[in-house]
């Protein structure tokens, strides 16, 4: 499934269907009165969340969503039936932005959460509903409402508890791959990742989701590598596991760029709590993984993870880590969540 994190996408909801105009004419009754129906009500525009779904890729093919109008009431006291709604099935972590993509209109977070984005025009009344005692043949109904357009912007981030971060080649996909079933791409060159893969994680009897994100370099927030657009997708985790190569020269100063990167993106990202691990000490002596250990201590202010994730040692523990600060943060509670949730 080719993966697609932004869609803009024109929507219209149902008109409303006219009211009705008659009266009752029937041989031997005299006086028979209004009877026209009500117009049925134009159809809704909806988006829900659904299970299986990982892009938004279905956009980039249909674009335009549009409910059906409600029908004209009719004689005999008829009502016209309502327009049938379109329905956007989008994914889990979908936000849905109006045309400016910067007006936050639904934030489905949750599996079978729904948002009306646009509602259909009511329906207008038939003659029926204007009878009166002093005006008992009304020759008066009303048109159904119009519905509206409006374009979206649909934005998916992705629901992960923890999220992998660090400079190319540092080792994220390989680290997602050793401890989950998911087969990223790992080869040693630059930008192999090139869009966020999640991965289920268990550690013990427990379990959390684990994203992988494409790596960052220097100057992303301008745009630079693969920018840093996809920073979105770490932006629901609630921990950050912070992946330095230690064959690197100076591992300190990666750490700083990816953290620099952090900030400058926003986001409360340089915020969230961070595990810091140094990776490939398989490949190093001893005495180096002593030198490297110090120099990346030195700027993350905590002691970092010796592991090397290719040959899955120190891996379990950092998955021991991560757990106990994802269920910490659980208990913490996740105001910006569950206040978006509305069944
Ligand atoms: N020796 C050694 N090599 C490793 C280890 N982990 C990863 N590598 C190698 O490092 C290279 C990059 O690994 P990836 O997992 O693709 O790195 P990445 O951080 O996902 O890179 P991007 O997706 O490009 O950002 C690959 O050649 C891996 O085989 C390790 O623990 N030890
Ligand atoms: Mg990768």
């Amino acid at each position: 499934m080719k993966f697609l994190d932004e869609a803009k996408v024109y929507i219209r909801s149902g008109d409303g269907g006219n009211g009705c105009v008659s009266f009752r004419r029937e041989k031997f009754i005299e006086f028979g009165g209004p009877n026209g129906g009500d117009g049925g009500k134009g159809g809704d525009v909806i988006a829900v969340a659904v299970d299986g779904l990982n892009t938004l890729i279905d956009y980039r093919y249909q674009q335009h969503f549009t409910a059906k109008n409600g029908r004209a009431g009719m004689g005999k006291d008829r009502h016209g039936a309502n327009g049938a709604d379109a329905v956007l099935k989008v994914p889990v972590g979908t936000q849905v932005y109006d045309e400016d993509g910067r007006t936050l209109i639904a934030d489905l977070t949750a599996v079978g959460q729904r948002a009306v984005l646009a509602r259909g025009g009511n329906g207008g009344f038939g003659n029926a509903h204007f009878k009166t005692s002093t005006n008992r043949a009304p020759r008066h109904a009303n048109p159904g409402q119009p519905g509206t357009a409006l374009t979206i912007r649909l934005r998916l981030k992705l629901i992960a508890d923890a999220g992998i971060i660090g400079l190319p080649n540092a080792g994220k996909s390989t680290f997602l791959a050793a401890l989950s079933a998911a087969k990223p791409k790992i080869a040693d060159y630059p930008f192999t990742t090139l869009h966020p893969q999640l991965g289920v994680v268990r550690a013990d009897t427990r379990e959390f989701v684990l994203a992988d994100i494409p790596g960052l370099i220097e100057g992303a927030h301008e745009g630079i590598g693969l920018g840093d657009r996809f920073l979105g997708h770490i932006e629901r985790c609630r921990v950050l596991l912070h992946l330095v190569d230690g064959t690197g020269e100076d591992p300190g100063a990666a750490y700083q760029t990816v953290r620099a990167e952090l900030a400058a993106y926003g986001g409360g990202l340089a915020d969230k709590p961070e595990i810091v691990a140094l990776n490939k000490a398989d490949a190093l002596s001893p005495a180096e993984i002593k030198q490297q250990v110090a120099r990346l201590e030195g700027e993350a202010r905590q002691t970092p993870f010796v592991i090397s994730a290719a040959a899955r040692t120190g891996t379990g523990d950092v998955a021991r880590a991560l757990l106990d600060m994802i269920e910490q943060a659980r208990r913490g509670g996740e105001p910006a969540l569950a206040a978006a949730w509305q069944p």
